[in-house]
């Protein structure tokens, strides 16, 4: 009998309490993180969708496996089971570990760009652009125009556009092209997958030019379910099967384990070519640890092991990315503008359009997600000119198309209550969303600035102002409450006594 409906498949074993600040609390402890929800402590936090990265609850297999590790210096026997599983799963022949994704992205980067070159990509990703900028390359962005529209629905919008690819190939000549960059589920834009048919036809150009291709397969297990749910006579086909041929058509990948993979820590590196797997394997020592650890415990690489077996699992994927509809539906429901269609890791709202009286230049979504955190306790972040940054050439701020707040679900973790509060919580400050304030800097790191960077509201001094005191607020364009009314009681106050 097929089932009506899905469920998470596996019960909790294990808690760990949430405990939820006063509203005054909250303000205290965002003032003094700068306004940057990475710089408030995880105990000041109710429910955590900062990021889907290194937060996944393993399963009791996972922790069980732990105590397996061997945990040698060299030829550790988690090692070659971590090898196994990447190769039966992602396919590709050398597998070399690393302590996260940016470790991967390191290796490859300083192995294969040099001063110069031009690496094209289906839109950047933080870590990815600036270790291929340290590296001496220019990241140029050939996704397709939907990606930068969160309102169009179209199913692949992670897909890379020919020709503007064959433009930068024309424009920087294939010999200082060291690869094309494919992200599988396109974090920045969405959580949006690639399809196959479009992998296929970038496979296709590159082999006709010599380009190699190289995916960041860190989602790669939500793309192949996305592939499966809506690409043409996929349907049939298992997650693993999917997996494989997604792979397949690449000539290696970075991946960051903390995502699809089901584990706290760990990446790795994979390429098909033996003599660059060797170059590599020479950098790893140098930058991560030997070759056969690159900076992981064995209990690491164990455990990096058995989530890569759990994470294709069809009941697995389905109840993770079901989830994240869950969340996506209440808010569309409610009329709350997000990226659409509903990404894989995460509901991204787009901030632009709920904070119109804020400028780009202030930061809205970076507004957004404190005044979201002051609102509720749920941590969000940011993902718009904040985390693009500065022109590496010319020094000037970056304003991407999408300035948006991304709830990122981790895996395994939250339940469907949960999801309930949070769209209560961005419901109800969407009420009120003209009474969060702009921001400026106050302190702007160097590299991947949304980190660490702190800033300042742009009149006085909180991010959310109460009740009275909005953008709109004098010419009756506010709230309900602003007009004296005493019904606009949060929801999520309701629910959490402490709000
Ligand atoms: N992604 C995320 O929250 C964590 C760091 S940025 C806040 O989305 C892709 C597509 C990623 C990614 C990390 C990395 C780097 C590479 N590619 O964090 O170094 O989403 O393991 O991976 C984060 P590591």
């Amino acid at each position: 009998m097929s089932r009506r409906s899905w469920a998470e498949p596996y019960k909790i074993k294990m808690v760990e309490p949430l405990r939820m600040m006063s509203r005054a609390e909250r303000e205290e402890a965002i003032e003094a993180a700068g306004f940057n929800t990475f710089l408030v402590p995880s105990r000041a936090v109710y429910i955590d969708l900062l990021t889907d990265s290194g937060t996944s609850a393993m399963s009791d297999r996972q922790w069980a496996s732990m105590m397996m590790g061997d945990e040698a210096y060299a030829g550790s026997e988690n090692y070659f089971h971590l090898e196994e599983a990447v190769r039966r799963h992602y396919g590709y022949r050398n597998v070399i570990p690393t302590h996260q994704g940016r470790g991967a992205e390191h290796i490859l980067s300083r192995l294969l760009i040099k001063p110069g070159d031009t690496v094209p990509g289906n839109m950047y990703f933080t870590t990815t652009k600036a270790h291929q900028e340290l590296a001496g390359g220019r990241f140029v962005d050939v996704i397709g125009d939907r990606a930068h529209d969160p309102d169009d629905e179209s199913p692949f919008k992670g897909n890379i556009d020919l020709f503007k690819l064959e433009r930068v190939v024309k424009e920087a000549g294939a010999a200082r092209i060291p690869y094309v960059c494919v992200q599988c589920n396109v974090n920045m834009a969405g959580g949006q997958p690639i399809s196959l048919e479009n992998l296929r036809a970038v496979r296709a150009f590159c082999d006709r030019h010599g380009i190699r291709i190289m995916l960041d397969a860190t989602r790669a297990v939500e793309n192949a379910y996305f592939i499966q749910q809506r690409e043409a006579g996929q349907s049939e086909r298992s997650i693993g099967d999917i997996l494989l041929e997604v792979c397949s058509l690449s000539d290696g990948c970075t991946n960051s384990g903390k995502k699809d993979c089901l584990v706290n820590i760990g990446g790795f590196l994979c390429l098909n070519d033996d003599a660059l797997a060797e170059e590599a394997r020479n950098l790893v020592v140098v930058f991560e640890g030997l070759h056969t650890y690159g900076g992981l415990a064995g209990r690491d690489m164990e455990a990096m092991a058995i989530g890569i077996e759990e994470s294709v699992q069809q009941d697995h994927i389905r109840a993770r990315i079901g989830q994240v509809e869950y969340l996506g539906r209440l808010l569309i429901k409610a009329g709350v503008p997000i990226v659409r269609p509903i990404g894989g890791h995460g509901v991204f709202l787009n901030a632009a359009k709920m904070l119109p009286h804020v400028p780009r230049e202030q930061f809205p979504a970076q507004a957004l997600a404190a005044a979201l955190y002051v609102e509720s306790g749920v941590r969000a972040m940011e993902r718009g000119a904040v985390s693009a940054g500065r022109d590496h050439a010319t020094g000037a701020n970056l304003y991407p198309r999408l300035e948006l707040v991304r709830l990122t679900i981790p895996r395994r973790v939250y339940t469907q209550a949960h999801m309930d509060v949070t769209a209560e919580s961005v419901i109800e400050l969407a009420r009120h969303a003209d009474h969060v304030v702009g921001l400026k800097f106050t302190h702007e790191p160097k590299h991947l600035r949304f980190f660490q960077a702190r800033f300042a509201p742009v009149v006085g001094s909180k991010v959310l102002r109460g009740h009275g005191e909005g953008a709109g607020c004098a010419s009756g364009r506010c709230c309900g409450a602003c007009r004296g009314s005493s019904r606009v009681v949060s929801a999520a106050s309701t629910l959490n006594p402490g709000a």
